[in-house]
This record gives structure tokens, sequence and C-alpha cells, in this order.
């Protein structure tokens, strides 16, 4: 566990499920891909496995809710996402991405969060495969920001110049959601 926790959260046991949208149908790794798409020179498609037999690495996290619940010590497993967008050669107009799920929920992440070294997209949680209602095949993971922007079921990355709000950031949740700012809502 951190040796601290963000401002008004609590550590819980349980893992709560937060959807929005309806989950996938499939979560079949043959045929999940992900594609990196807007302010990039070639827009690309990744197949599971191309994203798979990338370099992986394992990072342990807590993972915050803006609802204030905190969920400990999650060992994630997965690529870099700065990895992944090198691929595509991102242009320099690109500030911000759109991070967008299977089934249609979305959140806007500054580019240089979603480039941090701790920013990537997972396959496994605590040595298991996620559970397909917490992200499976691929979650995004974003230690450092609030829950809302570590998106399930990614299935593509649009690099944009303007920001523009995704599902909650619409709803009053802040764009940047720093966990130890408590950027919780936008005024
Ligand atoms: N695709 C998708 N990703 C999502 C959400 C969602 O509704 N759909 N909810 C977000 C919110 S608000 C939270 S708190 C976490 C919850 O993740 P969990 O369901 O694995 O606990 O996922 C985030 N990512
Ligand atoms: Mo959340």
């Amino acid at each position: 566990m951190a040796s601290n926790i963000p401002p008004g959260q609590q550590f819980i046991k349980k893992f709560p499920v937060r959807t929005a949208e309806s989950q996938p149908t499939s979560t079949d790794t043959k045929t999940w891909t992900v594609r990196i798409t807007g302010l990039v020179e070639e827009p690309i498609t990744l197949s599971f496995d191309e994203i798979q037999s990338m370099d992986t690495l394992e990072v342990k996290s807590d993972f915050h809710c803006v609802e204030t619940w905190s969920v400990p010590d999650n060992l994630w497993k997965g690529i870099r996402v700065k990895d992944l967008l090198e691929k595509a050669s991102i242009k320099p107009e690109a500030r911000f991405a759109m991070i967008k799920s299977w089934g249609g929920y979305d959140s806007d992440v500054d580019l240089e969060v979603l480039m941090a070294d701790d920013t990537i997209l997972a396959w496994e949680r605590n040595g298991k495969p996620i559970e397909p209602e917490h992200g499976y095949p691929l979650r995004l993971i974003i230690p450092s920001r609030y829950a809302y922007k570590s998106v399930k079921w990614v299935v593509e990355i649009e690099l944009i110049d303007e920001d523009r709000p995704g599902y909650w950031e619409k709803r009053g949740y802040h764009k940047r959601a720093d966990v130890w700012a408590q950027e919780r809502f936008d005024r």
C-alpha cells in the first residue's frame, strides 16, 4: 500500500464495479483491436496479440474513485501507453487524447499524463486476467488520476489538439482529475 492516501479517500477491500455503458458482448482476444487515430502521421490498428508481444511491465498502484473509495495494492500487468503511441508517430499539435471504450464510454486525458511511465494498458491484475467486468481484455490504468480516466475495454485512442469532455467530464467531473489535488469537480 502507498504510505499515504490522497485526501478525502478511504481504502476498501472489495473492488466495486462501475460501468456506465453496456459491457462488451465478446472479449475474444483474437479479434480485439486498438486503433490509434486523430493527430498521428498514420492511423494504426493493433491486435491484442501485437500489444501483448510488446515490452510488458508491472505497476503496483492504488486505485482511487472520485466517489471516495480506493482499492489499495493492485499489481497491474500490461504495456506502457507511451510505447504504443510511439508506433503511430504523434503529430506535434496533439495535446490531449480521447480514450474510447467498446460500448461508447470515453474520457479525455492530457497527453503528458498518458505518456507517463506508470500509465499502462493492462490485461492482468494481481497475477490473473482482469475480470471481464473490470475491463478485460484491455483497460487503461492511470494511477495519479481519479478512476474515471482509467477506461475499461479500450478500443481507440484519438489524439486531439483541443480538449473536449468525455462521459463523466460532460457531467461535471474534473477534466484533469489529479487525486492529490482533489480535482473532483469542475466549477
Ligand atoms: N468503459 C468504462 N470505463 C470506465 C467506466 C465506465 O463506466 N466504462 N467507469 C469509470 C469509473 S467512474 C470508475 S470508478 C472505474 C471503475 O472501475 P471498476 O468497474 O473496475 O471498479 O472505471 C472507470 N472506467
Ligand atoms: Mo468512479
